[in-house]
Formats: C-alpha cells, structure tokens, sequence
C-alpha cells in the first residue's frame, strides 16, 4: 500500500481523497494555488506545498510542480481527483518515469478514451454497443454524404478530441452537412488543436445514463450500476441520480455486465465511467471517462462502496474489496451540484460565505469544503459543495431532499439552491420524465421565475 498520497486537485474532491486517505492510514500532501492558501483541504492535509499562482495553468495543471512537491514530501502516489491533470495520459507517464504512483488508469487506456475515434472504436470491439455512424473519422464532405445517406438524417458531425459539446454540429439534412462539417472541424482545431472529427446519428430526445465501473488491471472488473445525469445545462451537470428513472433491475443488470465485461477484456485499472445516450429502449456508446467523477456519491450512497477507496487499492496493486454478488443497489440517490452562480443567470459569484449552514440527518450527505469566513475565489469553476441524499424510494429520496434544500443555507454568495428547490417540487423532475433538453427548456420557458 502507499505510504503518502499527494492529492493534486482543490475544493471538495480534494477534501474526499484526503478522507479516502485517512481511513487506510495513508499520509497526506496537499497542494495548492496561492489563491488557495486558506482552503480546508490545505488545513486538514498533514503536509502542504504552494505549487504557484491562481492561474491553474501555472499550478494545478503544471507538472514539473507537481513532481517537484511529490520529491520534496517524499510522496510515493498521486490522485488527481477530476478535471486538471486526471485524464492527461503524459502525467501518468511522468510520474511512472519518477516511480511515483498514479491512482488512475493506465497512461495507455486514457490516450484511448480520450481520443473520441479510438474510444469509439474500442468500445465496438469490445461489444459495447455505440451510435451508427461513421467508421473511424470523416475526411471530406463527399464522405460524410455517403455516410448520412447511409444512416439517416438528422447526423452530429463530433470532434474526435471532443468533450464538453464543443466541435459538435448538428446537419439536419444534406444541404447543411457540408456547412456543419467545415464549422465541426475548425471549432475543433480551434479548441483542441486537431481538426479530426467523425459523424453519428443525431439522437433527437435521449437520456444521459453512464455506468460505473472498476477494475483491477488484471482482467478483474464490476460495475456499479448506472446514473442519469440528463440534467444538464450547457454541458455542465446540474442534478444527478441512480438508478435511472427510465431503467428497472433488468435493464440495469444487462447495461452493467456488458460495461464489466468489456472492462475485463480491456483489463482496465481503477475508476471509470462508460457514457451512453439511452433512446427508446436502447443504449449508444458516446465516450468513456478515465476519472473518479463529481457525482461518484450517487453511486456510494445506492452500493456502500467507497469508490475512491478502491481507487487506491488497485492503483497499489492489491484487490477489489468487491466482486459483482456483493455488489446491490439499495434504495436511490439524488447529487444537487450547488455552484457560487446566480440561480437564474448562472453568472458567477465569487466571494466570502458569511454564514454557512449545512443540513443534516438520515440520509444526507454534503460534500464541500466551504466553511463560514472561506472565501470562493473567481479562478476556478465555481462548484462550492454537493448535497447528495439517500431515501429507501425514489419518493423518499424526493421527499428528503426536500426537507435538506429547505435546511441548507448559505449566505454572502449567490448559489443554485434556489433552482432545486424549484426543481424538487416540479411534477417532470418528480415524475422522472426527462431527457437531456429538459432543464434548458424549463428556464427558457421562464421556470425559475414561474
Ligand atoms: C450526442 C447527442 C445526440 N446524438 N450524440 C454532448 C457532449 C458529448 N459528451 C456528447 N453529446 C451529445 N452527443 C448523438 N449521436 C447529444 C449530445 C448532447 C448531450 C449529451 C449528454 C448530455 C447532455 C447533452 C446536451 C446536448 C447534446
């Protein structure tokens, strides 16, 4: 096992490595920006090291920092948590080369999944099944015809090094796909550098359901069962739950076990999630996270399994605690992602929390690392805490997050609590009957003001 884990991330992520930590006697290292000096997860780390200034560029996302606090601390392992440097397959690779430990994926497994077309690819070979489309990428506009023709309008033209919705075009029908495919493409080289991009059938009215999975690195995998995260505005998750609304045990049980099978073949390593669009009954591939997520406690709450936990088992070599029997969803889960943004505007809204009052109980969890007196800084997303709550029913789930939204107060910035407790109380959310355009229909229709 490790004997010091560096954690190379803020906010509340960093906050839940630290606890993961703790309770397998592992040593702790924070890292941290100067904006972050005063953070919690720099007071409750047993060592702290300033990696640079605000800028994430010049601290959490650069490297030879990183390296250089691990050797200073004699750290033997690293989480990046999400985001920053968690899906950049060089980091794992550098660390490797300072025979420091990396609590993710391999560095091999990551390049694929984080390359659109190759994930694609992988996963069809693995027998996941994915969206009609292209094979491979889109080399002109003769070809991307062809392939349209083939599978029906409406098509998406995707960004092979993609992610987030950027470099994604819809064409509606042949008269526009030349246009879309152009503007796919220089977005694309715009934002990531490579202009690769490849074409699926456009899902009018899906649902976004992900499957958790873990592996051992050795051909050993389960999953965890399913979350939907349709609620989504501009990309950015709002409000996930599990199980799906739109899924029973069955469907539940088949999704998982083609998702742990394909992760035994492909002998994957540590946390992951395999992203579908769930339509009429059937699910399509769209791409894989090589990361632990922001809503890994939906998960936690429904198994009891810490997955963070048994992300540094396996990353030390040693065993999942679980096999698939062991693994049973009880009850549901709903995360509230609560963000230092206007509920309405979503405008931003750094600054001091002045009061700071979390709910609690049966059931509840808040994952943060805001306290009263901390001061949100404006240089980084602006993700402040997660309410998750736990109910035996989906309804009582309901029920209780209620009741916790209506206890939770934070003052001196504005937060999204205001938009769940509209939401909670809406018959769509109660009723589960949404899709991913739902909540961006909702405010556009005025819903938070209604
Ligand atoms: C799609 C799609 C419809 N059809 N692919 C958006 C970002 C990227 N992760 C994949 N995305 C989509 N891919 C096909 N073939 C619709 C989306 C999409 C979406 C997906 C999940 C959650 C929210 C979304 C919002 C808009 C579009």
């Amino acid at each position: 096992m490790f004997d010091k884990i560096l954690i190379a991330n803020r906010g509340e992520i960093a906050l839940r490595i630290l606890r993961a930590s703790k309770e397998l006697g592992i040593k702790t290292v924070a890292v941290h920006s100067t904006a972050d000096a005063d953070a919690m997860h720099v007071r409750l780390a047993d060592e702290s090291v300033c990696i640079g200034p605000p800028a994430a560029r010049d601290s959490y996302l650069n490297i030879p920092s990183i390296i250089a606090a691990c050797e200073i601390t004699g750290a033997d392992a690293v989480h990046p948590g999400y985001g920053f440097l968690s899906e950049n397959a060089r980091f794992a690779e550098v660390l490797a080369h300072h025979e420091i430990g990396f609590i993710g994926p391999k560095a091999e497994h990551i390049r694929i999944m984080g390359d659109k077309i190759e994930a694609k690819r992988t996963a069809l070979k693995l027998g996941i099944p994915c969206v009609p489309g292209s094979d491979g990428g889109i080399e002109d506009p003769v070809e991307a015809k062809r392939v349209a023709a083939e599978i029906g309008y409406p098509v998406l033209v995707k960004a092979a090094a993609g992610g987030g919705g950027r470099g994604m075009k819809v064409a509606r029908s042949e008269g526009e796909l030349e246009q879309a495919l152009g503007m796919a493409r220089s977005e694309a080289k715009a934002a990531f550098g490579d202009d690769a991009v490849y074409l699926e059938k456009y899902l009018t009215k899906p649902r976004h359901i992900e499957v958790q999975v873990l592996g051992d690195g050795r051909g050993g995998a389960v999953h965890l069962a399913e979350r939907d995260c349709s609620l989504q505005r501009r990309h950015q998750k709002v409000w996930e739950e599990g199980g799906s609304p739109a899924l029973n045990a069955e469907m539940r049980g088949e999704i998982g076990e083609i998702c742990a099978d394909a992760m035994r073949k492909l002998g994957y390593l540590g946390a992951g999630t395999v992203e579908f669009l769930y339509e009429d009954g059937r699910f399509y591939f769209i791409e894989m996270n090589t990361r632990i997520q922001v809503e890994h406690p939906v998960t936690e709450m429904i198994t009891g399994i810490d997955l963070v936990i048994e992300q540094i088992r396996v990353a030390a070599g040693g065993a999942l605690s679980v096999t698939q029997d062991d693994i049973r969803v009880e009850g549901h889960a709903i995360e509230c992602r609560i963000n230092a943004e206007h509920p309405a505007t979503f405008r931003p809204s750094p600054g001091l929390i002045t009061y700071y009052h979390p709910p609690g109980g049966l059931g509840v969890r808040v994952d943060s690392a805001a306290f009263q007196g901390y001061r949100v800084p404006p240089n980084y997303d602006s993700l402040i805490g997660k309410l998750i709550v736990h109910g035996r029913t989906r309804n009582e789930c309901l029920m209780r997050l209620r009741r916790a939204l209506d206890e939770f107060v934070i003052d001196g910035v504005d937060t999204t609590l205001p938009l769940f407790r509209t939401l909670v109380r809406n018959a769509d959310v109660q009723n589960g009957a949404y899709d991913i355009h739902w909540l961006e229909q909702f405010l556009e229709a005025g819903g938070l003001d209604a």
